[in-house]
């Protein structure tokens, strides 16, 4: 294999950029941009727009019309299977192309390595490796979900400079900011999947909807309701698109009544009573989420972070104070200080007068 240039660094980039404006929609797909280049000069781009459509090189081949002799900078390998569409790697040799630069393998064992080898087997030059680790930051819950069959999870909590995330009364509208909700709103719409418990149901009635300026994809909205106290007259039930209720509960007559309500309804191990997260992650998976977001209150966030389940937490912290009678953030005993549980901070920033703290497990 080449050695990449800095060339292959400045358009690889470009092919980055052009995969983000994919951030909102190609789930289940990854996010993928892809440029092409002749005499320096780009002669084409595009982008994955979503699953189904067009892959990124297939957009660029279309947007260059002749795409003979020219170098290929592309965000993943290109891919070798017949999925909802043809292989790119067959229409890149086609196309004679005559250099692929890709930023990363695709994890998918679908294709693993065999787009780059088709391409190489076809005479065509091939570089691997180029910006890879901001290739599969852009991807990472479609790299974990392929290499280790659960989501990535990114769990959202919002806080008064006190740890409190409510009062006791349980009103929490609103801790933070206009400005700082605004940012989760982009946070769901990056996301395949919103979850929250059912104690947030009955509490807020919320819709899970991603409300940004853009096009998105709205996120499958999940509920872990393990007795099915959901009520049927749930604001959840009636927005289009899916909203699962997942339960260890067997009452036929309440899945039914939920199911007629609009739910789709799915029935989970139990563990001590509740549903086992062990399991909810490979069910997860399976329901093709890249991206799990957790907004939820201290009975499961305790139980994820007891349990290790969470990738990365988002802290926004606002500058209140809501007194030591308010809610804290993790239902969980811990008895001795060798018990605390430890996090690792990654990312501070200002988020209009509240702080967002991005913490990842060790
Ligand atoms: C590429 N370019 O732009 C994308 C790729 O069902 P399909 O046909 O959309 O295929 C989905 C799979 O193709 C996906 O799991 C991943 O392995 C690859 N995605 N590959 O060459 C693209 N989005
Ligand atoms: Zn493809």
């Amino acid at each position: 294999m080449a050695v990449a240039s800095d060339r292959d660094y400045r358009y690889m980039a470009r092919a980055l950029q052009l995969a983000r404006n994919g951030l909102y929609t190609t789930h289940p797909n990854p996010r993928v941009g892809c440029v092409l280049v002749r005499d320096d000069r780009i002669i084409g781009e595009g982008w994955h727009v979503k699953a189904g459509d067009d892959h990124a090189e297939i957009a660029a081949l279309k947007n260059a019309q002749n795409a003979e002799g020219a170098t290929v900078y592309v965000t993943l390998e290109p891919c070798s299977h017949h999925g909802r569409t043809p292989p790119c790697a067959d229409a890149l040799v086609k196309a004679g192309v005559s250099k692929v630069v890709a930023a990363m393998q695709d994890p998918n064992p679908l294709v693993a390595g065999n787009g780059l080898k088709r391409l190489r087997e076809a005479g065509i030059e091939t570089v691997c490796g180029v910006l890879e680790d901001d290739a599969r930051r852009l991807n990472r819950g479609f790299v974990q979900r392929m290499t280790t069959g659960r989501p990535f999870v990114r769990s959202k909590l919002a806080m008064s400079l006190d740890g409190r995330t409510a009062l006791a009364s349980g009103e929490s509208q609103w801790i933070t900011s206009h400005a700082a909700r605004q940012d989760v709103h982009r946070l769901r719409a990056q996301s395949s999947a919103i979850l929250t418990g059912i104690d947030t149901v009955l509490a807020d009635d919320p819709a899970l909807t991603a409300r940004i300026d853009a096009d998105v994809l709205q996120p499958l909205r999940i509920v872990l309701d393990s007795r099915l106290r959901m009520p049927a007259s749930a604001q959840l039930a009636k927005l289009p698109g899916r909203s699962l209720i997942l339960t260890c509960s067997e009452d036929r007559h309440k899945i039914a009544a939920l199911e007629n309500a609009g739910f789709e309804v799915h029935q989970l191990d139990a563990r001590n009573g509740r549903i086992d997260l062990q399991a909810l992650m490979p069910f997860l998976a399976g329901q093709h989420i890249n991206d799990l977001f957790v907004e939820a209150g201290p009975t499961l966030n305790g139980a994820l972070l007891a349990e290790n389940r969470v990738d990365e937490w988002i802290v926004y912290m606002a500058p209140c104070v809501l007194g030591d009678r308010g809610r804290g953030l993790f239902d969980l005993n811990i008895e001795t200080m060798a018990d605390k549980k430890t996090l690792k901070l990654a990312d501070v920033r200002q988020v209009g007068p509240d702080l967002k703290l991005t913490y990842t497990v060790f």
